[in-house]
């Protein structure tokens, strides 16, 4: 009996192991690591051709065998009222982030999120829960800094849940999960970076502050209002043209009217050293005769119904077709109309309402079931598939084809609608807001997230887009909005002048000091911008970034960092929490940054040193030969900092014509503070420079002469 019993257990064990083994061989495998931190999860339900290849991913991963005891979180997939699902239990005390362009907290625990790009008017629809764009990725940070991060390489419609466990599920075909183990939140982000790119080096000129309404008409008052920033001194760089330039609303033409000539227009801009970004929607207009809609006909270039037949939906210009971007001739066809559109001496471009909005179809967008042809990598398939990436493949053929007209040139699009990897091709702006503190307050963790997302140009509707901002708001937001990665003031079209001069002279004071403050700190945003572009970690940063153990910093919202060295305090924060250690207020243009009731409190981290330029109106009078380095010792007295250079445009940056520099300071002599700059990495020529020194301390900033050394020295008051 005993010996019988042990004999048919293993026997029972050998039928199952070899069961185990010719499924695990039979099938792709089921998981496996894929970089280091870095594994891949996949469903037992995965069908390749309806999920590849992904559109988030630069590349498809390598696979490098079993996945490492060191990944600490495991999806588990399963299926539920017809979904496919997965869900992730994470350990207690972790605090989530991410999920892309999302209304509410920055800390995302308890939300929910529904992953489908929707014009969404002041945020109002299913209560902002879903937005313009979609990012199936969270971010989790556990008490002890450790982090991890979890891309979900799915287009299709999706919802998550971040409870715990989180819950994913998705309307589409069961999706694979890419997840990141790290010892910190910036080494995921960074990780995420080398999955889905990184944004590429904008040009100087996109780092400016923005101007912009709905619209500006005719030509004459474009003119009008961006001389009237130089009459009053209010640095500028950009004015917007929004869809009332175009001829009835048809993309790629001019109203013969109110912008007969466009050339003329862009010449007089640049004279008075503004850029020019104008607005090229999706939808072109079916009216036979009108050469896009001939070319998107003749080309067969449209995205189809479900019948076959171009689809026709309505958007501002009546019934119009829309390009089915999936298609290469169809995008590289896109790219090649901003030849023309470009050679009028446009210099960034606005792709609006590509979720697609569409005003007569069903959830204001194109029916699920249209039909995309696909062509090169992409297979063919239906909306419900490539809808979160309409926007995302539109911006991509735009820079493309911007690219391909000006080579040497570095493309600016603004997206309203993008998807995980966007970033890539694409800034972005938070959509239709309104002008109340609530929008005002809520911008500043939409952008964070966005970042935390991988997305680090971005910002809101400085004043907001719907209704007009009274007095105070509009003061305090320019005073906070002159510190968004992407700075642009803009309302609707019934909404009263919202330019910072259009207020009185208390905004306008307010406004110039505010910009002023971003122009001084031109050389430090921009070595910041050429950080992200490189690492993938973002510009605007949650405070917790300055210590990722401190448990008190990880709701803060109303506060943030410009990199690690710059805290930036609203006045209006309530108790904001605040990094430990030295962080001392810093006044850049004669302002009193800790007192000052409107002007956010800047503070300068210990041991760090940061560059400033002049103040100037445009980036166009950018210089670098005379720099204030403003130096904050830390407990030890020293300080260090960097400054990236390049020509601000073109691409000769990436064939070594760039400089980095290195500052490093520390106290000699017990009285004497001594500060070297040398150049560390670059061919681009080593520049005669005058540099000043600046010591913060709190009783404030005590200033050395102008020097060329390459040491300066400043005798301490004692
Ligand atoms: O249906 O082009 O979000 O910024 O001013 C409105 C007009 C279309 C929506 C954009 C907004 C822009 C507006 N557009």
């Amino acid at each position: 009996m005993r010996t019988n019993r042990i004999r048919s257990f293993s026997f029972t064990f050998l039928i199952v192991l070899s069961l185990i083994l010719l499924v695990s061989c039979g099938k792709t495998k089921q998981q496996a690591q894929i970089g280091e931190g870095i594994a891949i999860y996949y469903p037992e339900n995965f069908v390749p051709e309806r999920m590849l290849p992904s559109m988030a991913l630069l590349k498809e991963p390598v696979e490098e065998g079993n996945v490492s005891s060191a990944m600490k979180v495991t999806p588990e997939f399963y299926q539920k009222e017809g979904k496919n699902c997965a869900r992730i239990a994470v350990e207690e005390g972790t605090d989530l982030y991410g999920t892309g362009e999302v209304v509410g907290d920055l800390n995302r625990n308890g939300k929910e999120v529904t992953l489908w790009n929707t014009d969404n008017y002041t945020y109002a629809k299913d209560e902002g829960k879903r937005l313009y764009q979609s990012h199936p990725w969270i971010l989790g940070v556990r008490t002890d800094g450790t982090s991890f991060g979890i891309l979900i390489d799915n287009t299709w419609k999706q919802e998550i849940k971040l409870t715990n466990p989180i819950e994913i599920a998705s309307e589409g075909p069961a999706t694979r999960i890419i997840i990141i183990e790290k010892e910190t939140p910036q080494a995921v982000l960074e990780a995420l970076g080398q999955l889905t790119g990184k944004m590429e080096m904008p040009p100087l000129w996109a780092l400016g502050y923005q101007q912009c309404r709905y619209s500006y008409f005719p030509d004459s008052r474009v003119k009008e209002v961006a001389s009237e920033f130089r009459k009053r001194a209010i640095p500028c760089d950009v004015i917007w043209m929004d869809i009332h330039y175009m001829q009835n609303y048809k993309i790629f033409t001019f109203d013969s009217v109110t912008f007969p000539k466009p050339a003329e227009l862009n010449d007089y801009l640049h004279s008075i050293d503004f850029k020019s970004v104008w607005m090229i929607d999706p939808g072109a207009k079916k009216e036979a005769g009108y050469f896009v809609y001939d070319q998107g006909t003749a080309g067969n270039y449209w995205v189809q119904d479900s019948t076959g037949n171009a689809f026709v939906g309505s958007v501002w210009p009546g019934p119009c077709s829309f390009p089915d971007f999936t298609m290469p001739e169809t995008s590289a066809w896109w790219g090649g109309l901003y030849k023309d559109f470009m050679a009028t001496g446009i210099d960034g471009v606005w792709n609006d309402m590509n979720e697609p909005a569409v005003f007569d179809g069903p959830d204001n967008t194109m029916p699920a079931s249209n039909l995309h042809r696909g062509g090169g990598e992409l297979p063919a398939d239906v909306h419900a598939r490539y809808h979160n990436v309409y926007g995302m493949l539109m911006v991509k053929a735009s820079r493309e084809g911007i690219l391909k007209t000006n080579p040497d040139k570095r493309p600016f699009v603004l997206s309203r609608s993008n998807y995980l990897g966007g970033q890539r091709y694409a800034a972005t702006w938070t959509g239709d807001n309104a002008s109340t503190w609530e929008h005002f307050k809520m911008a500043t963790p939409m952008v964070l997230n966005l970042g935390l997302s991988g997305q680090p140009f971005s910002g809101p509707d400085i004043g907001g887009y719907k209704g007009d901002p009274d007095t105070t708001l509009l003061a305090n937001w320019m005073a906070v909005g002159a510190f968004y990665p992407f700075s642009r003031n803009h309302t609707e079209v019934n909404g009263v002048d919202q330019e910072p001069y259009a207020y009185g002279d208390e905004v306008e004071d307010i406004s110039r000091v505010a910009l002023e403050r971003r122009y001084r700190l031109m050389p430090y945003l921009y070595t910041l911008f050429h950080e992200s572009s490189e690492t993938g970690l973002p510009v605007l940063r949650p405070v917790f970034f300055a210590d990722v153990t401190d448990p008190k910093l990880r709701e803060e919202q109303e506060a943030f960092l410009w990199g690690s060295d710059l805290l930036i305090v609203p006045k209006w924060a309530e108790n904001p929490a605040l990094p430990k250690g030295i962080w001392t207020s810093v006044s850049l243009v004669g302002e009193d940054s800790a007192n000052d009731p409107v002007q956010p409190d800047l503070k300068l981290r210990g041991g760090s040193i940061i560059p400033l330029g002049k103040i100037i109106q445009s980036t166009e009078d950018y210089s670098t030969d005379s720099l204030t380095l403003l130096v904050c010792l830390d407990e030890s007295k020293k300080a260090a900092g960097e400054l990236y250079s390049d020509a601000g445009n073109g691409f000769e940056y990436q064939n070594g014509q760039y400089s980095i520099d290195q500052f490093k300071a520390n106290v000699t002599g017990g009285n004497k503070l001594v500060v070297s700059c040398s150049k560390v990495d670059g061919d681009m020529a080593e520049e005669v420079r005058y540099y000043r020194v600046g010591l913060v301390t709190e009783s404030g900033i005590q200033y050395s002469e102008w020097d060329n050394d390459g040491e300066i020295e400043l005798p301490l008051v004692p």
